[in-house]
């Protein structure tokens, strides 16, 4: 294939909540489009975009899938972001890449958590936003109401198409520019029951068109109307400047109003040339510099999606900025500052693969076999390429220790552990300090999960998932001043001898540990003191409450004494972790626990429950408010208290709930978690001793 052109060429994301029809939308899109002979289906099987084995026995994305294809010369690439909280990053990070997003709604239940998250999303990267109402074959699909929940969450919607009849009656879409009727038999005429809601309807779509241009809004007032291709234009360009969110509907099941859409997208959305321009920052500080998307400029491009195919390897997932690529050149990845070698260009189709021989500005493609190019890299030509600003990836929320089923498997799952990390960069990999097992950091309980059998499935390896870890920290609350630390060993041979003198006090919450120097007339020889600051470090490792690590303390060396002989680096290390044991213990320790933002939605119906739940685990409420028939509630909660909190919500609401959570702050534990802390860290001390 060759480069179709800077202007004929879209990328699209698909977004909105979990189950409300994306995957099958995009697949609607692809049957329609001439690609796939007959329509995928999440539920047997074949959808091409949920193509992992995890995705169909779930019957739900987990991971964003890439789909290229050329329709009516033009040549789109779409990619389908799962709607799962757990999963929703992976989709987040794409649209950093993309150009446009159809945001699609359900006509049961209309906009949720999850679709205004993505919308918030797509508002906050600049990406204009065509939505879509889906479902509409099926029994009890409002399309008013589902307007009605876009404009709640703060959408400027305005319909650009209706529907015609609703549930088994669904037989097609009117056309709002053209007032012409589309069905399975073609274009036709409004049926005369809905003539007046179509007119009213075209009212304000025009209305809302002429608001947003201030030549058409002149002449709309002038002469009352707008001709066919002012109306054209003026929705595009709103469209594209975020103005506007135009709202076509139908059905991905019955396919009906599925071809309005596509070549709407094709029509509304931005070219590579038409979106908000790329920048990138320039040679001088603070300095930003354009990267027009020109074939005939240098090579830029940004890495969104690394995926770990059975047959290609590593395949790193990029969506060209500028310039053109070939097979077989050199390259950059410019955020590590590490030449790469291009091989093979591939097209991606879901889990399949074409080669192709070039690529062009909006063209997203993949490269096998980079040497550590991570997801969310700016490459760049070899010699004079831009780069871009990196993609940020957000950190996962908690933290799970796991474990080899069986003994001697250790090392396969760690390499494991660090290719599956590779591949979803919202997953981390670390070990705990103080019992040196191996932690794994998702986003969600079943991200973590999940995760755990990909790696069985990908690399034969079978691992347990223990109770997630709460990662606690320790501190002081007040300041303690001139506690000496002191190691003297000197009796017979080569002795030991150092004492330092440390002042402690606390620091603001995440500034870490700060070691000051204020040693005078040599009481410590200048040599020693690094060790000193060494013997600090490791006694922070683990605290003296718990065993948890200390941060935000200032620690002031202020005197000491040394001896002659008898004075060295071990002894000074040791002098300051004893030092600093015994200041912190005289600053009143505290024991730390992370504070979770937590969103939850669930049906009014559940509010009560939900909130008494949320409260049970010392949780505060901090708002609640009412979309629709769905409660929305914001609450800070101890992560301690929310690691197995998926299942609980789940049954609380029959599975209606949905919940989200990020890390907020950290916050001291009250008496009787500290308590339970303690006891804890003693149990497991005794045993091991
Ligand atoms: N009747 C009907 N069913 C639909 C329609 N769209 C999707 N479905 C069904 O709804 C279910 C969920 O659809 P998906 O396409 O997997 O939804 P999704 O938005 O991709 O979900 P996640 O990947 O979990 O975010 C499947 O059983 C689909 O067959 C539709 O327009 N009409
Ligand atoms: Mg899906």
């Amino acid at each position: 294939m060759e480069h179709t052109g800077v202007e004929q060429t879209r990328s699209f994301a698909l977004v909105g909540h979990s189950g409300d029809g994306k995957t099958s939308l995009g697949e609607a899109l692809l049957h329609l489009a001439g690609e796939k002979k007959t329509l995928g289906k999440v539920d047997d099987g074949t959808s091409s975009l949920d193509y992992l084995p995890e995705e169909r026995k779930r019957a739900s994305s987990i991971s964003s899938s890439i789909y290229s294809f050329d329709w009516s010369e033009t040549h789109l690439t779409l990619v389908d972001t799962p709607g799962d909280p757990n999963f929703q990053t992976d989709g987040q990070i794409a649209l950093n890449a993309l150009d446009g997003a159809v945001l699609l709604v359900s006509a049961m239940g209309g906009a949720k958590v999850g679709t205004e998250r993505m919308f918030r999303r797509c508002q906050s990267l600049e990406i204009p936003v065509v939505a879509f109402v889906n479902g509409l074959d099926r029994e009890r699909s409002d399309f008013a109401s589902a307007m009605e929940s876009l404009r709640k969450i703060e959408v400027n919607a305005t319909a650009l198409t209706l529907p015609i009849g609703s549930d088994r009656n669904f037989s097609g879409v009117i056309d709002l520019l053209t007032m012409k009727a589309l069905t399975p038999e073609g274009t036709g005429e409004i049926p005369a029951e809905l003539a007046e809601e179509a007119e009213e309807a075209r009212g304000r779509l025009v209305e809302s068109i002429a608001e947003c241009d201030d030549l058409l809004l002149e002449k709309y007032l002038e002469e009352g109307e707008l001709s066919e291709s002012e109306l054209r234009e003026g929705l595009v360009q709103a469209t594209r400047k975020r103005q506007l969110v135009p709202v076509l509907c139908g059905s991905a099941e019955t396919l009906l109003g599925v071809d309005r859409l596509l070549r709407g997208i094709v029509e509304m959305l931005p070219s590579p040339r038409d979106r908000t321009p790329w920048s990138a920052p320039g040679p001088e500080e603070g300095s930003e510099i354009e990267v027009p998307a020109d074939p005939a400029g240098p090579f830029s491009a940004i890495v969104f999606k690394t995926v770990i195919d059975r047959y290609a390897g590593t395949l790193s997932v990029f969506r060209v900025v500028s310039g053109t690529l070939t097979p077989d050149v050199t390259i950059l990845d410019a955020t590590r500052g590490q030449k790469q070698r291009v091989g093979k260009l591939v097209l991606l189709k879901g889990g399949d693969h074409v080669d192709i021989t070039v690529a062009g500005p909006g063209d997203v493609i993949a490269v096998a076999k980079f040497k550590d190019v991570h997801t969310g890299d700016a490459l760049t030509a070899e010699k004079g390429g831009v780069a871009l600003r990196p993609i940020p990836i957000p950190q996962g929320v908690i933290s799970y220790a796991i474990q080899a089923k069986s003994k001697g498997d250790e090392d396969k799952v760690y390499t494991s552990l660090g290719r599956l990390v590779e591949e979803d960069p919202t997953l981390q990999l670390g070990r705990e300090a103080s019992t040196g097992e191996f932690l794994l950091t998702g986003m969600g309980e079943l991200h973590v999960r999940t995760a755990a059998q990909k790696l069985q499935r990908m690399f034969g390896v079978e691992v347990e998932l223990k109770t997630p870890k709460v990662p606690y920290r320790e501190t002081i609350t007040r300041r303690a001043e001139h506690v000496e630390g002191k190691l003297k060993k000197q009796t017979g041979g080569k002795g030991m001898f150092g004492v330092c003198y440390l002042t402690v006090e606390p620091k603001a919450r995440g500034e870490g540990i700060e070691f000051v120097d204020a040693v005078k007339g040599g009481a410590i020889p200048r040599s020693l003191i690094p060790a000193v600051e060494k013997g600090i470090q490791e006694a922070c490792l683990a605290g003296p409450v718990a065993g948890f690590p200390v941060v935000d303390v200032r620690v002031y060396c202020i005197d000491g004494k040394h001896h002659s002989v008898d004075s060295n680096e071990m002894a000074f290390k040791l002098a300051g972790s004893f030092g600093f044991k015994a200041a912190v213990e005289k600053a009143g320790p505290a024991i730390l626990e992370p504070i979770m933002d937590v969103d939850i939605a669930a049906p009014s119906d559940f509010v009560g429950d939900v909130m008494g739940d949320i409260s049970s685990r010392r949780g505060r409420v901090q708002s609640s408010e009412a979309r629709g028939s769905t409660q929305v509630i914001q609450a800070q909660v101890p992560m301690s208290e929310m690691l197995e909190y998926a299942s609980r919500l789940t049954s609380m609401t029959g599975g209606q709930g949905e919940f989200h959570m990020t890390f907020s702050h950290y916050d001291e534990v009250p008496a009787h978690v500290r308590e339970k802390l303690v006891a804890e860290s003693q149990a497991a001390k005794d045993g091991t001793s």
